[in-house]
């Protein structure tokens, strides 16, 4: 009897444990297309080309893919206008993507994967503080925390990281890691994520507890 009420207890944990992990708003898998993804660059339409989905080779299933044409300037992955608005409930959730930089002729002056972009609508920018150099030729998990110190507000007429937020125009993540390299860069699994509801763990498992805080209760006063 008190084991079956501690599996009920341990499945309504893990219930909550579930019920509790935020689940994500925006995501891009890219398994049946590029899900309205584009790329841009420094010299426009010259800086990068090569741009397609692949259904295979990501991280796994499919993703997209893009290349430098030159060696100056660089270029971007653009998410879809859809992805923009109101970002504020995403505010202590996170931005998280994969990437996969290919290592060509050079291993130079890698610039971090981290260092994405949010577009503002005043035209000002989000940047995010990156630190490590890019890894190349593997499979690199980003996780930014969407909080403000992980933020550089510049050029914007916004007060705060928090008011910034609430105007997200587009998430631009870098795809040119290597100077003076025709980079071809891999993208997979951009997720943008509210942060899990606080206590909301804690007061399901407070519920699950008192379940099995009753289930003894009423053995006790059986015959
Ligand atoms: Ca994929």
């Amino acid at each position: 009897m008190l084991k079956s009420a501690l599996r009920l207890a341990t499945c309504t944990l893990a219930l909550a444990a579930g019920t509790a992990m935020a689940t994500p708003a925006l995501l891009s898998t890219f398994d049946t297309g590029a899900e309205g993804w584009s790329v841009g660059s420094s010299q426009g339409a010259q800086g990068v080309t090569d741009f397609f989905w692949d259904a295979s080779g990501g991280h796994p299933g499919g993703h997209v893919r893009a290349r430098d044409i030159g060696d100056q300037g660089g270029w971007w992955f653009l998410s879809p206008l859809a992805w923009g608005g109101d970002w504020s409930g995403y505010l202590g959730g996170s931005v998280r993507f994969d990437v996969y930089a290919i290592g060509g002729q050079s291993q130079e002056l890698n610039p971090p994967f981290e260092a994405f972009v949010l577009v503002l609508e005043d035209g000002g920018r989000l940047r995010a503080r990156a630190g490590a150099g890019a890894l190349l030729d593997q499979w690199i998990a980003v996780d930014m925390p969407l909080v403000a110190e992980n933020f550089n507000l510049t050029n914007s007429q916004y007060a705060s990281f928090d008011e910034a937020l609430a105007h997200v125009v587009q998430l631009v993540i870098p795809g040119d890691f290597v100077y003076r390299q025709n980079d071809l860069t891999r993208l997979d699994n951009v997720r943008v994520s509210a942060a899990p509801v606080p206590g909301t763990l804690a007061l399901l498992a407070a519920a699950a507890v008192a379940g099995l805080a009753s289930r003894r209760r009423q053995r006790a006063v059986r015959p």
